[in-house]
């Protein structure tokens, strides 16, 4: 049997040494295609590939395991028809980060500690490139930080973010490197705003769900939302909770997983500068999706949620 190596030969030039099985480990493919690769010998194939061809082959290969590409046709498709292969198997560019730019004063709500938001959404791209997600004048982004999840199963990370709008207050939005994939209503007022907690997969189908707090110093409503095609659906949701008081410049919560799937650490709404806030530990119940709060009898501080999150912390279940 011809190794992949010498059928890709004469199709590419002598760019530096990629080994494709390193590729692989940078993405975290699913059990299934890590095994697709494994029964047709692809995961230690070494290859003399350009950068871009090195990526392409392996994002290709990758794709045709998902699709249940035998190795026949794998072999087939690198050999004899390699440049159209790449042709109908475009490489799609891979977000690595994202950061807030351009700061401005033109929303003037200041609910994060001071009146300076950001007008652009930048993402770095895993082949460098750098995009500039620019908003218009009425809108900013109200937000801490990004946050990037894989928000529809393919490995792939999206942009969350909190954008506001002069006359209609915030939404949740995400992003990915074409721009908008989907977004919540605007609030409907100026200065209404939300709060993410951050993202996991709650419902166990290997794509994440966005959790965060709605008017945190107004109803206190967490709502969980799963992206389908270009929708924000809302899959749970409950009133009471909060991780923001209006003037701090963090979102105090997080989510972790010690073992029994995600936990949300939050506290009980409204939550007061004054006397002790309790700290909660909030899960989704399988399959019925209802919240269940669990109490810490350590108080909400960012030392606690720190360790809360570190696992270092435990609620009493039984209470
Ligand atoms: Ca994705
Ligand atoms: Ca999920």
């Amino acid at each position: 049997m011809l190794s992949l190596e010498f059928l890709l030969m004469p199709f590419l030039g002598r760019g530096a040494l990629f080994r494709i099985s390193s590729l692989l480990v940078l993405i975290p493919a699913e059990k299934a295609i890590r095994h697709c690769l494994a029964r047709n010998g692809l995961q230690n194939l070494t290859a003399r590939l350009a950068p871009d061809q090195a990526d392409r082959a392996c994002e290709c290969t990758v794709r045709a395991c998902r699709a249940g590409v035998g190795k026949a046709d794998l072999m087939r498709g690198f050999s004899v028809a390699l440049l159209a292969l790449f042709a109908a198997c475009p490489l799609r560019a891979e977000i690595v980060s994202a950061e807030y730019a351009d700061p401005t004063a033109r929303y003037r709500h200041g609910i994060l500690g001071d009146a300076i938001e950001w007008g652009t959404l930048q993402l770095s791209l895993r082949d460098g490139k750098r995009l500039r997600i620019v908003l218009p004048e009425t809108r900013v982004f109200e937000d801490t930080a990004p946050r990037l999840a894989d928000l529809n199963g393919d490995s792939r990370p999206e942009v969350i973010v909190v954008e506001s709008s002069n006359d209609a207050g915030a939404r949740l939005a995400v992003y990915g490197e074409e721009g908008l994939i989907a977004a919540t209503p605007f609030l409907g007022r100026p200065n209404r705003w939300l709060a993410p907690i951050g993202a996991a997969d709650f419902t166990s189908d290997g794509k994440a769900e966005i959790a965060y707090v709605e008017t945190p110093h107004l109803t206190g409503s967490l709502r969980v939302v799963e992206l389908r095609g270009d929708k924000l659906v809302p899959i749970a949701g409950a009133r009471g909770l909060t991780n923001h008081r209006i003037g701090d410049r963090e979102i105090l919560s997080g989510i972790r997983n010690c073992g029994r799937g995600p936990e949300m650490i939050l506290t009980s709404f409204p939550w007061q500068r004054s006397g002790v806030a309790e700290m909660l530990a909030v899960e989704l119940t399988w399959p019925e999706l209802q919240v269940v709060a669990w109490r810490f009898e350590e108080d909400f501080t960012p030392a606690h949620v720190m360790a809360a999150l570190d696992c270092g912390l435990q609620p009493d279940y039984l209470k």
